[in-house]
């Protein structure tokens, strides 16, 4: 009974957060901005970088979006690791960038290393570029 009712709590949250997810990934004008940083490792030298969200621009045009790849540091500055652009984002304002870099790039550190994205959004309408940092990413690249 016990497990059955942590069982149904769980799923409840997942739902949840599912639903959270759905929420995110909306309409321009109707979502925040928001950018998702995963790293994955294709071979033992090369990792596949995704960074996808949404941002809240009032009008795209191409070329209207950068993606930086840093190292965080809490000692010092944040290193600039990878630049990829410039690209674009869909109409809506959502993007997904992929790229692959040699994961030594992102060894930016003795021990683990702490990865995180910058999408930046050029919006016409307004003349002003948006910087959306990602999630962290922390992994021994
Ligand atoms: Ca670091
Ligand atoms: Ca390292």
């Amino acid at each position: 009974m016990r497990h059955a009712r942590t069982l149904t709590a769980f799923l409840a949250a997942c739902t949840l957060s599912t639903a959270f997810l759905a929420g995110t990934a909306g309409v321009a004008g109707a979502a925040t901005d928001s950018a998702l940083l995963v790293i994955t490792p294709v071979t033992g030298i090369k990792c596949l970088v995704v960074v996808k969200g949404h941002a809240d621009v009032a009008a795209v045009e191409p070329g209207n979006l950068t993606v930086r790849l840093f190292g965080a540091d809490a000692f010092d500055d944040d290193d600039e690791l990878e630049r990829e652009g410039p690209l674009s984002t869909a109409p809506t304002g959502d993007y997904s960038a992929r790229f692959t870099v040699a994961c030594a790039t992102l060894d930016e550190d003795l021990g683990d290393d702490e990865i995180f994205a910058v999408a930046s959004v050029f919006d016409p309408a307004t003349g002003v570029t948006v910087d959306i940092r990602s999630n962290t990413v922390t992994g021994t690249f």
